[in-house]
């Protein structure tokens, strides 16, 4: 692949910064923006004089927000059961035999809250904000979404996360697990560069054979998130899914239970 329209790629002195280049759709992913975030870090994953990936959204409002809903349309725009290949996506993460740090710029929601939970590492600008939309906007990222972030965070906090779809502000991330570290956005680059080099310095090797044993022990979410996925595919054919893509695009709280509405209200 040459020449990316939806990302940035810089791979310069060990460290490979990925950046999701979207800030007018607070760097949700289409199709084609999973696409080139895959093909960048197969390069990164198995380039040998790059020790560490740094995974990120450009602008300051948002990390990523997920699926972007304009390109949904009872499934979205790209290849694969949903019409995103977020499977293959997460999965090079924890693949790559190299740390993938997320630095977290601003919202992390959705399938973005996704990525930052499948980044081996993470670190928040004091602004970031986190959370779960699925329920909320006629979706659910089952697998690596649901059950790793049961790992990171808890049990109770996960459910919590996807049940109510809260927004969770940088220290509550931190507080629960989510992410390593908290800084002024002013100093997120020079904090996100310091874990580098301190990365850099260490044997590749070593981290590379540490990072596949703790994946060896939650490898088998991979399976999860394949089931997940063929049921997403059927979800999104029905008007329940439907109307929560349109309720956000329509800017009004969704109308999940038609009929006990009218029961509420009569
Ligand atoms: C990010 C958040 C919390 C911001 O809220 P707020 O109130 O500050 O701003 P607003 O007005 O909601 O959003 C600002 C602009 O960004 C767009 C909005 O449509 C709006 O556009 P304009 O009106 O200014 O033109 N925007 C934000 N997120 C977008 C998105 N994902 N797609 C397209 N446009 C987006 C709030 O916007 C929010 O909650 N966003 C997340 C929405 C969402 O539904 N995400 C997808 C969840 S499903 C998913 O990610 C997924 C997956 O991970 C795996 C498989 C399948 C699906």
């Amino acid at each position: 692949m040459t020449g990316y329209t939806d990302i940035l790629c810089d791979m310069n002195a060990g460290v490979a910064r990925i950046t999701i280049n979207r800030p007018e759709k607070y760097n949700a992913f289409r199709g084609q923006t999973c696409d080139e975030l895959i093909d960048a870090l197969h390069r990164a994953a198995w380039d040998k004089t790059i020790a560490v990936i740094v995974l990120t959204g450009a602008g300051e409002k948002a990390f990523c927000t997920g699926g972007d809903q304009s390109a949904h349309d009872g499934g979205y725009d790209g290849r694969g059961l949903i019409g995103l290949p977020v499977e293959e996506l997460q999965g090079l993460i924890r693949d790559a035999p190299k740390p993938v740090i997320a630095r977290v710029n601003g919202y992390a929601i959705g399938g973005g809250n996704v990525l930052v939970t499948c980044c081996d590492l993470a670190i928040a600008a004091e602004s970031a904000r986190f959370g779960q939309v699925g329920p909320r906007v006629g979706s659910v990222d089952p697998g690596f979404g649901t059950a790793l972030l049961a790992r990171v965070v808890g049990e109770k906090k996960a459910r919590e996360i996807w049940f109510l779809c809260r927004r969770y502000t940088a220290q509550q991330a931190l507080a629960m697990g989510l992410v390593n570290a908290v800084v002024p956005m002013a100093e997120l680059d020079a904090e996100v560069d310091r874990w580098c080099q301190e990365i850099l310095a260490l044997s590749p090797t070593a981290i590379a054979i540490a990072k596949r044993s703790f994946n060896a022990d939650s490898d088998s979410i991979r399976g999860i998130g394949g089931l997940g996925m063929q049921a997403l595919a059927l979800y999104y054919g029905t008007a329940e899914s439907h109307e929560g893509v349109k309720a956000f695009m329509d800017k009004r709280k969704p109308s999940f239970r038609p009929g006990a509405d009218d029961d509420a209200t009569s």
